[in-house]
């Protein structure tokens, strides 16, 4: 109970998939927590113990921690002892980092700080980002020191801790799992593991922010090509006649061999993006990265022609598809492969009823609203009502779904769960 930060308060920016989750931990451990968002819905709704996006046991957790009173919510970056900007990171149309959103946090924090202060940065960035942060703050608040500045220790410590934690498993792996943490110093590092130490129980690696920056972008595009992999596979597969699920589970059975699952795509805010960071910082050496994104984003073109294709032979064809977010069990459709397939489909094919359910969701995303043929039903109903069978998102209820159902139907597993 010797960590400082037990007795100090924490400014959490940026209530979203990260923000809000850690914020939530770190009250629930104890600390003073003011989370900070600039959507006012989304302050409201938290103060009044509100998860705004589904996560197992977040619920709970958020209702606990603002009945302890740990918790309490800002559209205004307070005074604090530690800032950690969860905000995103997203990419622009010509897939250039958009680091707006960091900049601007930086620019709400800097007149806040005071002697003492820890500023984190855990969105995922290009490498460089916490350097050029620091120096935003440093030129916003020239009173203070800042890493560099002085062999002494600075006024304020700044660290990149990326997160890593699982959508689906948020609040198990935001305990559990092992993190980096890179300081622009030693001490910045230190003093920022000491934050996380109130609540993570992996093994904190400590080094500098943009080796850490770099680790993170290295972890997504890994798993990025890896699918791609898979997803290369399937349509060799498709154009060859063979079943990838069976020839994976072959190959699997290598010891040294452990392919990843084929599907209609990646999607989500992390894999689909992150890549991109590292392709526009080093254009020439990316070539492996590049060529898995470009994989992996024409897996869902790939999809919409073979439903087609099935779809020419009925005179007046009834589509479902099954799924929208963009994995199992989450209610998140952030560049979800489902929605880019079902838009494309509605797009092309005005005249066909294409019928869609996702027991994560109560309404349409919003790519997908204004579509006449387009309409969210029950599971069942689409399933019953369709000639064609396109599964998208491998949901548990989508698993146990009684095969007699689909008898007759045309199915086109993306997920490969109906084998
Ligand atoms: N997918 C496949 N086949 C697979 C695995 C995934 O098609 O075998 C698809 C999913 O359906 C989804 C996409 O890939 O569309 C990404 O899903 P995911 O479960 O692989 O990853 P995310 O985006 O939910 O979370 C990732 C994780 N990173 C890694 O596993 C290296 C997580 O640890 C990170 O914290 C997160 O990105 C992030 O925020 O960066």
């Amino acid at each position: 109970m010797d960590n400082p930060f037990y007795s100090g308060t924490v400014a959490v920016i940026g209530l979203g998939y990260i923000g809000l989750p850690t914020a939530v931990v770190l009250a629930s451990r104890g600390v003073r927590v003011i989370g900070v968002d600039v959507n006012q819905v989304t302050v409201e709704r938290v103060a009044r113990g509100e998860i705004p996006f589904f996560e197992p046991d977040l619920q709970t957790s958020l209702s606990g921690a603002v009945a302890l009173g740990n918790i309490t919510t800002s559209l205004e970056v307070p005074v604090a002892d530690a800032y950690i900007i969860a905000v995103p990171t997203p990419i622009t149309p010509h897939e250039e980092p958009d680091m707006s959103h960091v900049f601007a946090a930086a620019a709400s924090v800097a007149p806040q700080l005071r002697p003492g202060a820890v500023v984190v940065l855990e969105s995922t960035s290009p490498p460089g980002t916490t350097e050029e942060l620091a120096r935003r703050l440093a030129a916003a608040r020239p009173d203070l020191t800042f890493p560099g500045d002085t062999n002494d220790s600075p006024d304020v410590h700044v660290a990149h801790c990326p997160e890593r934690v699982l959508p689906g498993r948020l609040m198990v792996e935001m305990v559990e799992n092992n993190r980096v943490i890179g300081g622009l110093t030693p001490e910045c590092a230190e003093r920022a593991a000491e934050l996380y130490r109130v609540f993570c129980r992996g093994e904190i690696q400590l080094s500098d922010a943009t080796s850490a920056e770099m680790a993170k972008l290295a972890e997504n595009s890994y798993r990025d090509i890896n699918i791609a992999y898979a997803n290369e596979l399937s349509m060799i597969c498709d154009k060859l006649g063979l079943d990838v699920w069976e020839i994976v589970k072959m190959a699997n059975h290598h010891p040294r061999v452990n392919i990843l699952q084929p599907g209609p795509g990646v999607g989500g805010h992390c894999i689909a993006v992150d890549p991109w960071f590292l392709v526009s910082a080093a254009p020439e050496e990316a070539v492996l990265i590049r060529t898995a994104r470009m994989v992996n984003d024409g897996k869902p073109v790939h999809v919409v022609n073979q439903i087609l294709k099935s779809a020419r032979r009925f005179r007046e064809p009834v589509i479902a598809c099954l799924g929208l977010s963009y994995k199992a069990n989450v209610d998140d459709t952030r560049e979800s492969p489902a929605v880019e397939i079902v838009a494309a489909l509605a797009e092309q094919e005005p005249t066909t009823r294409i019928l869609v359910s996702d027991p994560m969701l109560s309404k349409l995303p919003a790519p997908l609203e204004g579509y006449e043929n387009l309409s969210l039903v029950k599971t069942q109903d689409a399933v019953a009502a369709a000639d064609i069978v396109a599964l998208l998102v491998d949901h548990n209820q989508f698993r146990t779904l009684p095969r007699k159902l689909l008898d007759g139907k045309v199915i086109m597993d993306t997920r490969g769960i109906w084998r």
